[in-house]
């Protein structure tokens, strides 16, 4: 998406599982995603937002509010890997986990985050790769992607939703989810 917004020809491979499993240990942290950029080759989401950002007008040039935007994403990462799995748990032990988490730490960060958008976007009318990576993380949780975190999650909390609206809206963005 930030490749889109960039205006930037780019392949986007996608791997199964078996393709996956022969790639995995020669790629830097053993994850995906990875951005091959001529014969370099970047690991981390946020690094690749970072990097196609900084290239194409996606990222603040102030350094102090490119570091706030980059704080931002990092905490969407720390999001991930705050939500409860439910590995180990029953369905109903799950379900109460997913829902203390929606209650608690994800509604504080949604506050922390809302607090610190300009409006329309993070910075103001203009698009940041920060700003697509809280659209992501905000539409898989509104589209139902985790049991239950409830879809009206960000209710509270207007300037998020109008940010999610905006970047949906947005004409780099909107064709990467819905089909004319
Ligand atoms: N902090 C990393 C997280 C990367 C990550 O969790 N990647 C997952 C997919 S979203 C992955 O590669 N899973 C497959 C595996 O670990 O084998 C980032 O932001 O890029």
């Amino acid at each position: 998406m930030a490749l889109t917004a960039a205006g930037v020809a780019y392949e986007d491979i996608r791997l199964n599982r078996d393709q996956w499993l022969e790639l995995k240990p020669s790629v830097p942290f053993g994850a995906l995603p990875v951005l091959t950029d001529g014969n370099r080759r970047i690991a981390q989401s946020n690094a690749i937002l970072g990097y196609i950002g900084r290239g194409h007008g996606l990222h603040p040039t102030d350094s102090w509010q490119a570091a706030e935007h980059e704080a931002l994403m990092q905490s969407v990462e720390d999001l991930r890997a705050k939500l409860p799995d439910g590995k180990g748990q029953t369905p109903d032990e799950k379900k109460a986990a997913r829902e203390a988490f929606a209650a608690g730490w994800l509604n504080q960060w949604a506050a922390t985050v809302s607090a610190q958008i300009a409006g329309l976007f993070l910075a103001g009318p203009a698009l940041n790769v920060a700003d697509i990576k809280l659209y992501v993380i905000m539409r898989s949780m509104l589209t139902g992607t985790f049991d239950h975190i409830p879809a009206a999650g960000f209710d509270a909390f207007p300037k998020l939703v109008a940010l999610h609206a905006a970047v949906d809206a947005h004409p780099a963005i909107h064709g990467c989810f819905h089909k004319a």
